[in-house]
């Protein structure tokens, strides 16, 4: 039978995966839909037949009726939530970020480690973005010879008015960090956040733009530009370049915003999860994609990114090394 989904948190994204599930992926359905505000869980349940809505998020993971869950609740609910799909042996696609701070997100691997079955996909779509699987393609089979930099560009035309600037690098950055580790292959060891003079038009008190700067372990340099309130458009640009040649993606696309841009990303993403968890039981792993240590990674660099923001200065990467787990 087709694969029965609890989506947790409909907001923009949660809804946004509802709609793919139901009209795009083959082999799911959503059987469940939660989110804290009951009247937005009420009327996405209306757009999907034989959906129901379970108010609280814990009875929805458990639920009877449920294979497996999409997390796409506010990234400080991920920690809990993803814990209680371990011990319900539930397969999960947390979204971005695994949690908030490396602590929780060090112990969610721990966890995991400790179970026979890997139960975490977390949600960095961008890694099956047909550009961005070209650009890696490119440096795993020697193309452009030794990758050597990186320079990003991450664009958003608006965020939301909660948005601060710490999360201009937990909830924006972070798809840099975690293209830094898909593409070149490495572990991020050190980050210097720089502020630039804000935006006028950015909200008082919102360090927009930000310029980072990565150094990774194997002494490669990335710099990245994260703006989020351009007033123009999306825009996502990552070039390589190498001993032998450099390739920029993304140049001159402009979307809405990150849903449009990435729709093929982000059904591929939910395409290849459902098929491993429908394959997975006997494989042992309910994954395809980036898992909880890649989670862990993320935020290890975003909190040294948050404490370089607040400080002015380069901070090293604190982060336990994978043989330890
Ligand atoms: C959002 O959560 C995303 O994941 C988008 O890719 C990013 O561009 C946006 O700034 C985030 O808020």
């Amino acid at each position: 039978h087709d694969l029965r989904v609890a989506v947790l948190g409909v907001g923009i994204m949660g809804a946004d995966h509802v709609a793919r599930l139901a009209t795009t992926i083959s082999g799911a359905r959503v059987t469940v839909i939660n989110d804290v505000v009951a009247e937005r869980a009420e009327s996405v349940a209306g757009t999907v037949p034989g959906s129901r809505v379970v108010a609280d998020p814990f009875e929805a993971i458990a639920a009877d009726d449920v294979d497996a869950v999409v997390l796409a609740t506010p990234g400080p609910a991920h920690e809990k939530q993803v814990l209680a799909c371990l011990a319900a042996r539930k397969p999960v696609l947390c979204e971005k970020p695994l949690t908030t701070d490396p602590a929780t997100a060090l112990d969610i691997v721990r966890r995991e480690a400790e179970l026979d079955t890997t139960f975490i996909q977390v949600g960095f779509m961008r890694r099956f973005d047909h550009e961005y699987q070209r650009l890696r393609a490119m440096v795993a089979d020697g193309t452009l010879g030794t990758p050597l930099l990186m320079h990003c560009v991450h664009r958003n035309a608006s965020v939301p008015a909660h948005f601060d600037s710490a999360m201009v690098i937990k909830d924006s950055l972070v798809h840099e960090v975690d293209v830094t580790r898909f593409i070149l292959d490495d572990e991020i060891v050190a980050v210097t956040i720089r502020r630039p003079a804000p935006n006028p038009a950015a909200p008082p008190g919102l360090q927009d733009p930000q310029l980072a700067l990565f150094e990774t372990a194997s002494g490669k340099l990335v710099d990245a530009e994260v703006f989020v309130t351009t007033g123009v458009g999306y825009e996502v640009r990552t070039e390589v370049v190498g001993e032998l040649g450099s390739t920029t993606i993304g140049a001159g696309k402009i979307s809405a915003d990150f849903r449009a841009h990435f729709a093929q990303a982000y059904d591929t993403e939910m395409q290849h999860w459902v098929g491993a968890v429908r394959g997975g039981a006997s494989s042992g792993s309910y994954v395809d994609g980036p898992g909880a240590w890649d989670g862990y990674a993320a935020a290890a660099v975003c909190a040294a990114g948050v404490r370089s923001l607040e400080t002015g200065e380069r901070v090293a990467v604190d982060m336990v090394r994978r043989s330890s787990i």
